[in-house]
């Protein structure tokens, strides 16, 4: 008890483990990897398919329900909540510049990189045949069929309307290739991006697209190319010991 109030751990509802990783979804993955880099207390809510999007105010994973009831949504409105209530600056080692800089590409990952990765899930083989058996393998056998072909139908809506999923497969999959290229330029030979002490929020987000792309045993030409990209996949493996304990295998 603080001043009069009950405080609850944090609890995050998120969707669960998914091929050695904390979550399938990069906006889950970048909360969680916030709330242990910040050596925050947190409770993982296991997802439920009839309950969870109803109770997610945006209709979308993740959310949390903070220590004082308030329920949010959103990763990054999530993050820039924890971050205001409790004093704390992952960037506190960045100029102005790099700020700016790191802004624009969390944004690159949040708002482009991310529709890349939906196109080879949701979209393109083998990506769309591995997401059915595992995301859909627990509704009962009556709604399955429907339920299926619905949420393809509004990914692939979804997509249209963002722009991504008007272009060929071909410019879709070089599309994402010049983000992940211009991410292991801006990281280069350092630890961390801009060569700084302690992960700041770009290594956090950095760690939940790549690790959504390499791990999964979802072949595409994007995966393919952020493989190549060696220093990437050092510092995707560096802050999964780093966060969980323990480097991830890769699917083959
Ligand atoms: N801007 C949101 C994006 C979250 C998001 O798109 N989550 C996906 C899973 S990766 C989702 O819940 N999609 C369900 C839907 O769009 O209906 C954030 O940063 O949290």
């Amino acid at each position: 008890m603080i001043n009069g109030t009950i405080r609850m751990p944090i609890r995050l509802h998120k969707f669960g483990e998914a091929w050695g990783l904390p979550d399938p979804s990069p906006f889950c993955v970048k909360v969680e990897n916030f709330l242990r880099e910040a050596k925050i207390d947190f409770e993982p809510v296991p997802f439920d398919p009839r309950l969870s999007f109803r109770r997610a105010l945006k209709g979308k994973m993740p959310f949390i329900e903070d220590e004082d009831g308030a329920l949010v949504g959103d990763s990054t409105l999530i993050i820039e909540r924890l971050s205001r209530r409790r004093g704390l600056d992952l960037d506190a080692p960045l100029d102005t510049r790099q700020r700016a800089v790191a802004h624009a590409f969390r944004r690159m990952l949040d708002e482009h990189l991310y529709w890349v990765a939906v196109y080879s899930r949701w979209c393109d083989e083998p990506g769309w045949s591995i997401v059915r058996a595992m995301f859909f393998a627990r509704l009962p056998a009556l709604t399955r069929p429907v339920a299926t072909v619905m949420a393809r139908r509004g990914m692939t809506q979804a997509l249209k309307a963002q722009g991504v999923g008007r272009h060929s497969r071909d410019e879709i999959y070089a599309l994402g290739v010049k983000d992940v290229t211009a991410l292991s330029r801006m990281l280069g030979d350092e630890t961390y991006f801009f060569a700084v002490e302690h992960p700041t929020l770009l290594d956090l987000w950095a760690h939940a697209f790549v690790a959504e792309i390499v791990a999964p045993p979802i072949p595409s030409p994007l995966r393919d190319a952020t493989r190549a990209l060696s220093n990437l996949c050092d510092h995707f493996q560096r802050l999964q010991v780093r966060l969980y304990g323990s480097p991830v295998a890769v699917a083959p």
